[in-house]
C-alpha cells in the first residue's frame, strides 16, 4: 500500500507535540496523513500540522492508485468534483475526485480530506497557533487567497510542472528526484517518468498547447502572490492557511529550470525560501 514513516525528524519539538497529541486525539490517538511522494497539495497539509505542532505519521501511497486506497481506508471522497482543468471536470478527473484526494488526514476516529477542510478541522481541535487571523477582514483576505491557491494555482502548478516533466525530465530539478518538495510522484526514476506521462495525458491535459496558455498566465499569477505578500496577507509575521496552501505550488513550479530564476527574483521566491527551503541534500544535486 505504501511506506510509513514518522516525521519525528522534521518537527522541531516533538516533545511539545506529544502533549498536544493527548489533548486533541485522546489517549493514544495519533495523526496519520496519507500522501503521495512530492505532492504539493500533500505538503500543504503537512505544513499545517507542523504549524500546529501536532506530531504525525506519514504514509506514502503509490501514486495513481492512491484515490482507491484512501477510499478503502474509509475516507469518504467527494460527492461533487472538486477540481477542474481548462474550466471543466472531464470524466477521469471526476472519477478520481469522487474516489478521493490526498492529503487525507486521520486523527482518532476523524477522517478529513482536502486542505481547506483540514485547515478548519485543525483550528477547531487545536486553536493555537491559529491558521486564520481573528480579525474578520483579515480573515476574509486570507480565505480569498487560500481559495485561489486551492482552486486555481494548485492545478496550474501541477500542470506547468507536468508539461515539462512529460517532455523531458531533464527540464526539472534533479529530474524530479529531489528538491524543495522531495522526489516528485515516485522515488523510482523510471516510475516517475511513467507516472508523469500518465498524469499529464490522462488526468491533467498537460501538453504543449495547454502549457503555452498556462505559461502566459503565470506572470499574472505570480504578481497576485507578490501583491498579497506586499499587503501582508501572505508571508507575514504569523503564517496562515493561505501561506501553506500557496507556497508548495510555487515551490513545485520552481522545479522547472526555465522558471526558477524568475521566481527567485520575486517576493514569492523569498516566501518559499522561508516556508520550504531547499533541503541541503537536494541542493547538492544542483546542476
Ligand atoms: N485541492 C485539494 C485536492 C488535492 C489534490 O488534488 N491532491 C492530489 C495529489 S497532488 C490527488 O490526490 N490527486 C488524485 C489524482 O489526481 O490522482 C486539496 O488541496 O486538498
Amino acid at each position: 500500500m505504501g511506506a510509513a514513516r514518522t516525521n519525528a525528524g522534521e518537527v522541531d519539538d516533538v516533545s511539545a507535540g506529544t502533549s498536544v497529541r493527548g489533548a486533541v486525539g485522546g489517549a493514544g490517538a495519533e495523526a496519520t496523513v496519507y500522501v503521495i511522494p512530492g505532492s504539493h497539495a500533500c505538503r500543504a497539509g503537512m505544513l499545517m500540522l507542523e504549524h500546529k505542532r501536532i506530531p504525525y505519521r506519514v504514509v506514502e501511497l503509490v501514486t495513481g492508485v492512491h484515490p482507491f486506497i484512501v477510499r478503502l481506508l474509509g475516507f469518504p471522497g467527494n460527492k461533487q468534483p472538486i477540481r477542474s482543468v481548462d474550466g471543466r471536470t472531464h470524466r477521469s478527473l471526476a472519477l478520481i475526485d469522487r474516489m478521493g484526494t490526498v492529503p487525507a488526514l486521520r486523527l482518532g476516529a476523524e477522517r478529513v480530506q482536502t486542505n481547506r477542510a483540514i485547515a478548519r478541522f485543525l483550528d477547531r481541535i487545536q486553536p493555537q497557533p491559529p491558521l486564520f487571523p481573528s480579525d474578520p477582514e483579515r480573515r476574509a483576505a486570507v480565505e480569498e487567497a487560500e481559495r485561489w491557491g486551492d482552486e486555481v494555482l494548485q492545478m496550474a502548478a501541477r500542470r506547468i510542472a507536468l508539461a515539462a516533466a512529460a517532455r523531458d525530465t531533464a527540464e526539472i530539478y534533479d529530474r524530479g528526484g529531489s528538491g524543495r518538495l522531495g522526489a516528485l510522484l515516485s522515488h523510482h526514476r523510471a516510475l516517475r517518468t511513467v507516472h508523469g506521462h500518465v498524469a499529464a495525458r490522462l488526468a491533467f491535459r498537460a501538453n504543449p498547447n495547454t502549457e503555452r496558455k498556462l505559461l502566459a498566465e503565470l506572470p499574472g499569477m505570480l504578481d497576485r502572490v507578490d501583491a498579497w505578500i506586499a499587503d501582508g496577507v501572505l508571508n507575514g509575521a504569523e503564517l496562515n492557511a493561505a501561506d501553506f496552501m500557496i507556497a508548495p505550488s510555487i515551490a513545485l513550479i520552481s522545479y522547472r529550470h526555465d522558471l526558477r530564476d524568475e521566481i527567485a527574483a520575486r517576493p514569492a521566491g523569498g516566501m518559499i525560501d522561508r516556508i520550504l527551503p531547499m533541503p541541503p541534500a537536494a541542493a547538492a544535486a544542483a546542476p
